[in-house]
């Protein structure tokens, strides 16, 4: 039977396997919207890699290398990794690829896979000639992209307001553990918005595709870096909140944090980047680059080298002077302590591959990650520097930072959905009030779908809310699904964010819910086309009732919302 026939007998899993991309029904071939090619990640900025003409591959000429090249690092290296030895993809080797040949490959590239390879013929992300040009470019050998070490950085290090010209107290009248700083992800802005008056109060220029955000310790700044590893350093004590520093860390990168420790409070920035696989640890104050840390190395199970694993989420230990860093295609977790930076030590910790992304637990102790494709929540105690346990969850657990609330049966639990299913696991905390639920899934709630990504709710809310962010239903992808935490077996609502925005036409997907520092409205992303009208959507907390929607033309593909207040503190 043609392998085309095949695909088009293929089911395929309601939601995309993660890391990229839901995929379209092959039958229909329906476009895949904007948003969930996006996901696969924004356009990298890794442009300088040299040809590589590999014996026994297809001829490809230099002009249809480069093309080749620029929409591999766009479509594909977010999953197949840069080297293309595979991550949450499957490795895309000449000695793999040749094997399969172009026939083989152009079909894959063009129909998908139930396994989440998006259908990138069929949705008409690329022409039948760009298909097959990529299924001759996969079978040379990848392209290398350059280093990029201290020369680089210092290259690139500005310090926009030097310290001592900084304002020396708050020359603005905002309160500032009030606002929040919005990604407006394909403007490469970040826009700071009052959440007392729901007023933009800046666009800040910052990276390409911002990630995310984080305060540091003392509330004044925030860290923004950029998929192109760019770090803007905003002063929010200046008149107008803006950029006082900056500098790129490496071509593509996804986390950033700075010490929280008691006394070492952001002495030190740290961020972790995709590419090069390494994090770089910075002066807090001024971003001065003063230590590069590869994290090339073995992987936790096959104990295989592996040459890029990326630098997943961090976040900065409150027990001891460490930065607690995920690696994902080794699977390890590495406690950096930073006391002496001459003399770094760092524990590592197996754990499992494809660490992604996490959060606290209720007491800011153990740290909560995804180790995604491998379906676990890995679980660090901070304080003893161990790991606790790795709990199997459901498919693809996609937590963000996850959510923590008291259950009534269980006591104090972390949950998460997932982008594999349409489960929320709630995870036990307690080892000291209730030890016989800690560290074990508890309760499994039925969401709306699956294609989640974020889920959040506070200490002040009795409401758990979780987004369907990349599930192929429009239904799902523009509305949100509200638990009752004091009667969870009741199931859910569901509130009609992408309808209340009222933005038009385009591929709108609601994303990340995140709560005010009172605790009484919750900010919804309404992400549309990037020349399409996105919007803020605010709902009442207690009433769930719409309170405000922000409109703005600056407001152009918004996705993660951080109030300083909770992000400051992992209210979460
Ligand atoms: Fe994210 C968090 C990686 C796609 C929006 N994302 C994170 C973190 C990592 C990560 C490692 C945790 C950082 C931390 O806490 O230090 N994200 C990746 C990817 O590798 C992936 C799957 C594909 C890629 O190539 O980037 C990816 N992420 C996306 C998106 O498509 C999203 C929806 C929009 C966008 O920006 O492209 C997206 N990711 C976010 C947001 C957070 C995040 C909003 C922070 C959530 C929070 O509440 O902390």
């Amino acid at each position: 039977m043609k392998i085309k026939a095949i695909h088009q007998l293929l089911t395929f899993a309601s939601v995309s396997a993660f890391l990229a991309f839901p995929t379209a029904s092959f039958a229909t071939g329906k476009t895949m919207p904007d948003a969930e090619v996006k996901y696969e990640g924004a356009p990298s900025s890794i442009e300088s890699a040299k040809q590589v003409i590999t014996p026994g591959a297809p001829t490809i000429t230099q002009a249809e290398f480069q093309k080749a090249k620029t929409i591999f690092f766009q479509r594909c290296a977010g999953c197949h990794g840069v080297l293309r030895k595979g991550a949450t993809g499957k490795p895309l080797t000449p000695d793999i690829t040749q094997k399969k040949g172009t026939e083989y490959l152009k079909v894959f590239i063009k129909y998908g896979s139930p396994g989440g390879m998006p259908n990138w013929g069929t949705s008409g992300e690329l022409t039948d000639a760009e298909v097959d040009l990529m299924a001759r470019y996969i079978q040379h050998e990848p392209p290398t992209p350059p280093e990029w070490g201290m020369e680089e950085m210092q290259a690139s290090w500005k310090v926009i307001v030097p310290v001592n010209k900084r304002p020396k107290k708050q020359m603005n009248h905002y309160a500032l553990d009030k606002l929040f700083a919005i990604t407006l992800r394909d403007a490469g802005q970040v826009a700071i918005v009052d959440g007392v008056s729901k007023k933009i109060v800046n666009i800040v220029k910052t990276g390409y595709a911002v990630h995310i955000s984080r305060p540091s310790a003392s509330g004044r700044y925030v860290f923004t870096i950029g998929r192109d590893a760019k770090i803007s350093m905003i002063d929010l004590w200046m008149k107008v909140p803006d950029v006082v520093a900056e500098i790129k860390v490496g071509l593509e990168a996804r986390s950033v944090e700075t010490s929280k420790y008691k006394g070492m409070e952001d002495k030190y920035a740290i961020a972790g980047s995709y590419w090069p696989p390494q994090y770089t640890i910075m002066d807090g104050n001024t971003l001065e680059p003063l230590k590069i840390v590869s994290t090339r190395g073995m992987t936790v199970d096959t104990q295989e080298y592996h040459p890029e694993p990326r630098v997943a989420a961090i976040v900065a230990s409150h027990e001891k002077p460490e930065f607690i860093i995920n690696v994902k295609e080794t699977g390890k977790v590495l406690l950096v302590n930073y006391k002496d930076i001459a003399n770094l030590k760092v524990t590592t910790i197996d754990a499992a591959r494809f660490l992604h992304d996490g959060g606290w637990d209720s007491t800011q102790r153990y740290f909560m990650s995804a180790a995604n494709k491998s379906n676990k929540i890995v679980v660090i105690d901070s304080k003893e520097g161990k790991l606790v346990k790795m709990i199997e969850v459901g498919k693809i657990p996609h937590p963000g930072r996850g959510a923590n609330f008291v259950d009534k049966k269980y006591g104090p639990v972390w949950a998460t959905s997932h982008l594999g299913d349409d489960t929320i696991s709630l995870i036990g905390t307690d080892p000291v009030k209730h030890p016989k639920y800690a560290w074990k899934v508890v309760r499994t709630l039925k969401g709306q779908g699956g294609g989640s990504l974020f889920i959040k709710t506070h200490p002040k809310s009795h409401h758990l809310w979780v987004d369907t962010t990349l599930n192929p239903s429009e239904k799902l992808s523009q509305s949100i699904a509200v638990f009752d935490i004091r009667n969870l077996n009741k199931g859910y609502q569901v509130l009609p964010i992408g309808k209340w925005a009222d933005v038009g036409k385009g591929p709108k997907r609601v994303v990340q819910p995140e709560y005010n520092k009172e605790g009484n409205e919750v900010w919804f992303s309404v992400w549309n086309g990037k020349t399409q009208h996105s919007a803020i959507v605010i709902v009442d907390d207690k009433t769930l009732k719409l309170k405000k929607v922000i409109k703005d033309k600056r407001i152009v593909t918004p996705t993660g919302k951080f109030n300083i207040y909770n992000t400051m503190h992992d209210v979460y």
